[in-house]
């Protein structure tokens, strides 16, 4: 019997879970598959293969602040992968799966299939994997480390020391220079959906995600960064959690705090605006989750921020805007073959 998702149920919590979405094999071979490329991308090897003309090559060796996000704190087992669709097939496969694109459709409610707008692998290994702050899904920042500006800074902060030489005065660091934009960029954040894929069996005891029940219909909030150790993890303010109903506690102690428990090859979908956490996993289990991001689908259906960097969107076959070319390309090659193979 094919998978189902209650639509009511999402709209007024903000999430919801469909069961056995994905069969067991499926969930374990992409298990394995996740493990294999997040160890090559560690190693610096290009696992691209998908590429977009233009495109620069990456170098052999990561920087350093790009493994640091990919990596937990024992500086080598896996902590993500970006855009894993680009890089390995079996990814394709289960982001395009009818079941799955069939239920985010139906709760996108719009007037074609919903398109794909990003993808992420979240590894969470045993032991060693960290809690993710809450957060919501259409609001992210990016860190912008500009030559000129950090030279204005210094030129500022020379000045400021002077300054500060004269009066006597002891000296008050500077915060790191920080711009923010919304990353995914959707206006609407109800025309964003995530869909969070369980590789394995997630609960309380490997850090499944927590969700703030009704917390979307708030709106977005700005985020902040909370641990100067971890810049990548932008989070939403503690006050506006607590206000909205949620805690900094696992397991969490919130008012209107849920775990969501999930059995493999089970899908947690949730709204764009939906605070949502995960906790930490210091079991001997994996807690891996592959998130594929679904945009409304339809004429105009997608609207984009002006700064989202929409300029990159390109139209999908249903006609709405698809962020990333290689989403796009794949998606009607994945089609080709699906009804060749027919
Ligand atoms: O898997 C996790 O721990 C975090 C997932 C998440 O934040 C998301 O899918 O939006």
């Amino acid at each position: 019997m094919a998978a189902s998702v209650d639509v009511q149920r999402c709209a007024a919590d903000g999430w919801t879970i469909a069961p056995g979405v994905f069969d067991q094999a499926t969930m374990s071979a992409l298990a394995a598959t996740a493990k294999t490329c997040c160890d090559a991308e560690l190693r610096g090897e290009d696992v691209r293969i998908l590429r977009v003309r233009g495109e620069k090559e990456l170098s052999a060796e990561l920087s350093a602040d790009m493994r640091a996000s990919l990596v937990e704190s024992d500086g080598e087992s896996s902590r993500k992968l970006d855009a894993p669709f680009r890089k390995h097939a079996d990814f394709q496969r289960v982001a395009t799966a009818p079941a799955l694109t069939a239920l985010a459709t139906e709760l996108l409610g719009g007037d074609a299939d919903a398109v794909l707008l990003t993808d992420q692998l979240f590894m969470k290994p045993p032991r060693v994997g960290s809690a993710k702050p809450y957060h919501q899904d259409n609001w992210y920042a990016l860190l912008v480390l500009v030559l000129v500006l950090v030279l204005v800074a210094l030129l500022v902060l020379l000045v400021l020391l002077l300054l500060l030489a004269r009066l006597r005065k002891r000296l008050v660091l500077v915060p790191p220079l920080m711009l923010c934009r919304r990353y995914f960029g959707v206006k609407d954040s109800s025309a964003v959906l995530t869909a969070w894929i369980a590789l394995e069996d997630a609960d309380e005891g490997n850090g499944c995600l927590a969700y703030i029940d009704g917390s979307h219909t708030a709106g977005l909030v700005e985020h902040v960064c909370t641990d100067p150790a971890s810049p990548f993890n932008m989070d939403a303010p503690a006050e506006e959690v607590v206000a909205r109903g949620g805690s900094a506690a696992w397991p969490p102690t919130g008012r209107k705090e849920r775990l969501a428990e999930v059995k493999q090859g089970g899908v947690v979908f949730h709204h764009g605006a939906t605070l949502h956490s995960s906790g930490p996993n210091p079991s001997t289990r994996w807690r891996r989750g592959y998130a594929v991001v679904f945009g409304r689908g339809g004429e105009g259906a997608i609207e984009f921020d002006r700064d989202s960097g929409a300029e990159n969107a390109r139209p999908m076959a249903s006609g709405a805007y698809c962020r990333q070319s290689w989403y796009d390309e794949v998606i009607s090659r994945v089609l080709i073959e699906r009804i060749e193979s027919w």
